[in-house]
C-alpha cells in the first residue's frame, strides 16, 4: 500500500445544500468530510430530454420555481442519507452505493431522488480521492482497473429539440474532430467551426440566440438546412468535411415519436419508423455523419434493431434514452443488435457504481462508451474525470461556450497535462466506423 493510501477515509460529516444550475433551476450539492479532514463535493445535473426509465429527480412540485425546487431532496440527504453514510468508509464506493440503493428501495430511485443519490455518490468518490491524495480520474481508474485515457470530444454547434424550443426536430448537431492529434487541437478546430457557423447564420438571418447547451439557437426551416449550414461552417473553417472533421447527431427521437410514429413539427408531417430510417439514411449518404444517438424512440426496439442492421457497420449508434446508463438494458441491446455504443450519464443511473457497471458491461459487448453531461449543468467537473478514469474513449458536454460546458473541456486540458500525449484516445475511439476505416483503403 502506498503512503497516500494510509489515511482515515471514514465519513464523518455530510452537508446538503440547494445550489443553481445553468437553466437557473435549483439543484442539489452534497459535501462529505472524512475523518482525515479530506472533503469531496458534487452537484447533480438535470436533463430536459429524459428517458422514462432513468432515475427520477425528486422535485417539490407546486407553484414556486415552476415546481422544480429540491427542498425535499435536500432534507432527504440530511434526514436519511447522512445517518446512513456516517462512519462508512468512503473508499468503499460499491458498498456505499449499495446502501443508498437499498435505503431508497424503489425501481427509479423516487424515494431519495436520483438527484440526491447521484450528488451523494459522486461526493463520496471525490472525498475518497481527496483522502488518498490522488486526482479523481486516478481514483476512478483504480476502482475500475482501466488504463486512464483522455476522451475524444463530441461538441455541439447548434441546439434543437427540447434544448431550443423545438426550433428544429433534431436535438444536437455536433462535430467531432477525430483527425486532430490532440484534445487541444480538437477545441481549436471546433471553436473555428462554431464561430463560422454563427457568422453564416447571422448573415442569413438564421441566428436566434444560444440554446441550452451553448450551441447556437437556430431559426432554420428544416433539419436539412441545419446539416447544410454545418457543412458550410466546417468548410468556412478551412476544413474538408469528412477528413479531420465529422458530424455527430443526437436525434433524441423519443422527444417526437412513440409507438413507431414520428412527428416532424418543422415540416408538419408524420413518419412511420421505416420512413424515419429512410430519412436518416439519406442524411447518412449525403453528409459525413459518423455517429448518431437515439435515432429512434426509446420504445422502438424494432426500429433500433432495423437501423443498426443497416448502418451499424458504418456508424457509431448510441443508445441514450434507449439505454439510460443501465447495464441490463445494455446487455439486451447487445443481444438484439439494437445499437453499438452507450451514453453514460451518472444521474441516469443514480450512482457511480451502477455507471461503472454499465461501462464495464458495454466494454464486454464491444460497445463504445461516451460519458455525457446533461442539458442542465453546473461548474461540477466530475464527468471529465470519469471519462478519463473509465477509459471511456469519448466525452459529450454540449458546446464550446458557457462556463458549465467549458469547465469540463478545460478540466480535460488540465488532466491532459498530467497524463501526457500518449493517453489521448483521439480518432481510435471511432475505430469500426467508416471514418475509422478510411485510412485502411489507401
Ligand atoms: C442528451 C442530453 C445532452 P438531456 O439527450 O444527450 O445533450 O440532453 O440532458 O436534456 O437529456
Ligand atoms: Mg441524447
Amino acid at each position: 500500500m502506498k503512503d497516500a493510501d494510509i489515511v482515515d477515509t471514514a465519513i464523518e460529516g455530510l452537508t446538503a445544500r440547494r445550489v443553481w444550475d445553468s437553466r437557473g433551476n435549483p439543484t442539489i450539492e452534497v459535501e462529505i468530510r472524512c475523518a482525515s479532514g479530506a472533503t469531496g463535493r458534487a452537484i447533480a445535473p438535470a436533463g430536459a430530454s429524459r428517458g422514462t426509465r432513468e432515475a427520477i429527480d425528486l422535485r417539490d412540485g407546486g407553484d414556486r420555481l415552476g415546481g422544480v425546487d429540491v427542498r425535499r431532496a435536500v432534507s432527504g440527504v440530511t434526514d436519511m442519507i447522512a445517518p446512513l453514510l456516517r462512519g462508512r468508509d468512503a473508499a468503499d464506493q460499491a458498498g456505499i452505493d449499495a446502501a443508498l440503493i437499498a435505503c431508497d428501495g424503489t425501481k427509479l430511485k423516487s424515494k431519495l431522488g436520483g438527484n440526491a443519490m447521484v450528488a451523494a455518490s459522486l461526493a463520496v468518490l471525490h472525498a475518497a480521492a481527496a483522502a488518498r491524495g490522488v486526482p479523481l480520474w486516478r481514483h476512478v481508474a483504480d476502482l475500475t482497473g482501466q488504463t486512464p485515457s483522455l476522451p475524444l470530444p463530441e461538441i455541439q454547434i447548434f441546439g434543437g429539440g427540447a434544448h431550443a424550443g423545438r426550433r428544429v426536430d433534431v436535438q444536437d448537431f455536433m462535430v467531432m474532430v477525430p483527425g486532430a492529434g490532440s484534445f487541444d487541437e480538437v477545441l481549436e478546430v471546433t471553436s473555428e467551426i462554431y464561430r463560422a457557423a454563427g457568422a453564416i447564420m447571422a448573415r442569413k438571418g438564421k441566428l436566434a440566440g444560444v440554446a441550452d447547451e451553448g450551441g447556437w439557437w437556430p431559426s432554420f426551416d428544416s433539419n436539412e438546412e441545419a446539416l447544410e449550414t454545418l457543412v458550410a461552417a466546417i468548410e468556412a473553417a478551412g476544413e474538408t468535411p469528412g477528413e479531420r472533421v465529422v458530424i455527430s447527431l443526437d436525434i433524441a427521437a423519443s422527444e417526437f415519436g412513440s409507438n413507431g410514429r414520428y412527428r416532424l413539427a418543422l415540416e408538419d408531417r408524420e413518419l412511420d419508423r421505416g420512413q424515419l430510417i429512410d430519412l436518416l439514411g439519406r442524411w447518412i449518404d449525403a453528409y459525413p455523419i459518423a455517429s448518431i444517438e437515439d435515432p429512434l424512440a426509446e420504445d422502438d426496439s424494432e426500429g433500433m434493431v432495423a437501423f443498426t442492421a443497416l448502418y451499424g457497420d458504418r456508424l457509431q449508434i448510441i443508445g441514450d434514452d434507449y439505454l439510460v446508463t443501465n447495464a441490463a438494458l445494455v446487455d439486451a441491446a447487445a443481444a438484439a443488435g439494437a445499437c453499438n455504443a452507450v451514453l453514460i450519464k451518472v444521474n441516469q443511473a443514480g450512482t457511480v457504481s451502477e455507471s461503472i457497471e454499465c461501462a464495464a458491461r458495454a466494454r464486454k459487448h464491444g460497445f463504445r462508451g461516451i460519458v455525457s453531461a446533461r442539458s442542465g449543468e453546473t461548474e461540477d467537473v466530475s464527468i471529465s474525470h470519469l471519462a478519463v478514469g473509465l477509459g471511456a474513449g469519448q466525452l459529450k458536454v454540449g458546446s464550446i461556450t458557457r462556463s458549465e460546458r467549458t469547465a469540463k473541456w478545460n478540466e480535460c486540458l488540465r488532466i491532459a497535462g498530467a497524463l501526457g500525449p500518449g493517453a489521448y484516445a483521439g480518432g481510435a475511439a471511432l475505430a469500426g466506423t467508416w471514418w475509422g476505416r478510411k485510412g485502411d483503403d489507401t
